[in-house]
């Protein structure tokens, strides 16, 4: 039996990366920070079949006696303060999570078990200011927020780990992608979320920030068969992981809102806010080196997952009320 370890196990990506691997017959650790509540709603449908590790990518000690004490053949880094916008106001946390926790973690695998191999959680926002349309691997970086920025350090970390130490190390370079258990903070699920509310009568307006920045937005849970990918090729390597479709902000409040018959003029309004202090414009991911190589393609496209997130929230929000 296979043995892996996840940090961000309560988060999106984790809590479907832990279904794929259950259902690949894993046993499962996820790396749990502490806090003064329960976060584990996102897979409270696992409960029992995961063993969690208290620990924080914060605390050195705590990861190595997590690979100690999970003895993994592979770790999956999705640990992360992975809100953008958050990241203007916390850089310095940012970067010492998003940043450095990837090289505490490295370390702690290099010291315990080299041959456990390592997946970093990269992401689109490394191009940020984009230098060409679609993004691939060879695309050069230019990260727009101290996320992006932190990122950075951690996907460069872990290729110099690879060549430094020949470990198995391999990035993922994953564009935005989304679910039902997405954060309500990120504009995806604040916009399904709200505009089920109004449509419930449960609120009037919804505020965002920018209507005109591009997206690739696929389905987190193809997104995750990606990352168990790379760690079963031969040689670790970096992969962009997109759909190759963009879609501004109002598109996506337009297709979420159209779901409801409602008409989203009515109830949208921009509001300072929720404008960043450096947008990312455009992202547009182009995946052949995966589609190749890993032989890797999303099934879900962006009306799809639309309507999968607006129905959630129907369902979730009717119950409630
Ligand atoms: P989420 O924000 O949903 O999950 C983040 C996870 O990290 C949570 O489990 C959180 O725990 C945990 N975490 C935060 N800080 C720490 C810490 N100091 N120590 C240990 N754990 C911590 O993110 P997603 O699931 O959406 O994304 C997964 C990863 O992929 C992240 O690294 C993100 O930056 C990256 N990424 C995401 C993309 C996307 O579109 N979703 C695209 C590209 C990259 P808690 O529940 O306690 O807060
Ligand atoms: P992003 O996702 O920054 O791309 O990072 P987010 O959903 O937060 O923003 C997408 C775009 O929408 C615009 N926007 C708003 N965003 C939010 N959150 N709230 C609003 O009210 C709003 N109005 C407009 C933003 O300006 C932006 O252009 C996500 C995260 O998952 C990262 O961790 C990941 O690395 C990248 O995707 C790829």
């Amino acid at each position: 039996m296979k043995r892996a370890l996840i940090t961000g196990i309560t988060g999106q990506d984790g809590s479907y990366l832990a279904e794929f691997l259950l259902a690949k017959k894993y046993k499962v650790f996820g790396l749990e920070r502490r806090s003064s509540q329960s976060k584990r709603e996102n897979i409270a449908h696992l409960a029992g079949k995961i063993e969690f590790i208290s620990g924080d990518l914060l605390d050195e000690a705590s990861l190595i006696r997590a690979i100690n004490q999970s003895e993994p053949d592979e770790v999956y880094n999705l640990a992360a303060q992975s809100f953008v916008a958050a990241s203007w106001k916390q850089p310095v946390y940012t970067s010492e999570v998003t940043g450095l926790g990837a090289v505490r973690l490295l370390e702690a695998i290099r010291q315990t078990d080299p041959k456990i191999k390592f997946y970093q959680a990269s992401s689109s926002e490394m191009f940020g200011k984009v230098q060409e349309t679609p993004q691939t691997e060879k695309t050069p970086f230019y990260p727009r927020s101290p996320y992006g920025v932190a990122k950075l350090y951690a996907h460069w970390i872990t290729v110099n780990y690879r060549e430094s130490y020949n470990m198995f190390a391999a990035s993922g370079i994953l564009f935005n992608h989304e679910s039902p258990r997405r954060g309500l903070e990120f504009v995806t699920r604040k916009i399904t979320n709200a505009a089920v509310k109004i449509k419930l009568g449960m609120e009037k307006e919804l505020l965002l920030g920018n209507l005109d920045s591009k997206r690739d937005w696929g389905f987190s849970g193809d997104y995750v068969e990606a990352m168990w990918l790379m760690l079963q090729q031969k040689e670790a390597r970096d992969y962009v992981i997109s759909t190759g479709e963009t879609h501004t902000v109002r598109e996506f409040v337009e297709a979420a809102f159209g779901e409801l018959g409602l008409d989203w003029k009515k109830y949208v309004k921009m509001n300072k806010e929720f404008m960043r202090p450096a947008e990312v414009d455009l992202l547009k991911g182009d995946s052949s080196k995966a589609a190749k190589e890993l032989k890797w393609k999303p099934k879900v496209n962006f009306h799809q997952l639309v309507k999968m997130m607006v129905e959630n929230d129907l369902k979730q929000l009717s119950n409630s009320k």
